[in-house]
């Protein structure tokens, strides 16, 4: 391991990534992909092939992010505790910036991962932790208060948590769905939220 074989990914590994990721240009390159193997090999000290949470820790942008510890839950579906580079990328692929929506659906219909409503179905589940479809009072309290940290009471978070969600519940049963999380961030740049430097 370690050895130059070992940073080589099988072409067609390398396409299928580029197919999951986004459409045409708007996919990782060829070069980013290469450089995001290095990055993954890099924080995979036990050089295992795939990546633990201690792992993830030790980025600098997660240790900082308020919502870190979220973010990196993200990289392990259904309890797992280990993700493989494919699973890797394909989460690192919401985070990606893209242009324009418009050049970013593919002939086909095929979805990339970094659309818009994939950033915002991905930002929804950092909130909705039990996974019921919906944001209930409690979870978005809780992320209120990792993000807010300590400078903030618990009424007055209690305050903005029931403001936001009076103003986001349309159809008034007191948690926020994805609909109405989708319209409440319609004016807000969602790329520009999303966007973290990872691949710096
Ligand atoms: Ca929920
Ligand atoms: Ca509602």
């Amino acid at each position: 391991m370690g050895s130059q074989a070992s940073m080589l990914l099988r072409n067609e590994e390398l396409e299928a990534i580029k197919k999951e990721t986004g459409a045409g240009d708007t996919g990782f390159s060829h070069s980013q992909i290469a450089h995001l193997y290095r990055r993954f090999t890099t924080l995979d000290k036990e050089e295992s092939g795939s990546l633990s949470r201690e792992d993830f820790q030790r980025i600098p942008e997660l240790a900082i992010n308020p919502l870190g510890d979220r973010i990196i839950s993200a990289f392990f579906p259904d309890g797992e505790d280990q993700v493989n580079f494919r699973g890797f990328i394909r989460i690192l692929a919401h985070f990606r910036l893209i242009d324009n929506d418009v050049k970013n659906k593919d002939v086909i219909g095929f979805e990339p991962l970094n659309s818009r409503i994939n950033k915002l179905r991905f930002a929804f589940q950092l909130y909705n932790l039990d996974k019921d479809d919906k944001i209930s009072r409690s979870e978005l309290l809780q992320v209120l208060h990792m993000m807010v940290g300590v400078n903030i009471s618990d009424e007055q978070l209690g305050i903005i948590a029931d403001r936001t969600i009076q103003e986001a519940d349309q159809d008034g049963d007191g948690t926020i769905s994805f609909t109405e999380f989708v319209n409440i961030l319609e004016k807000v740049h969602i790329e520009q939220k999303m966007s973290i430097q990872f691949l710096d």
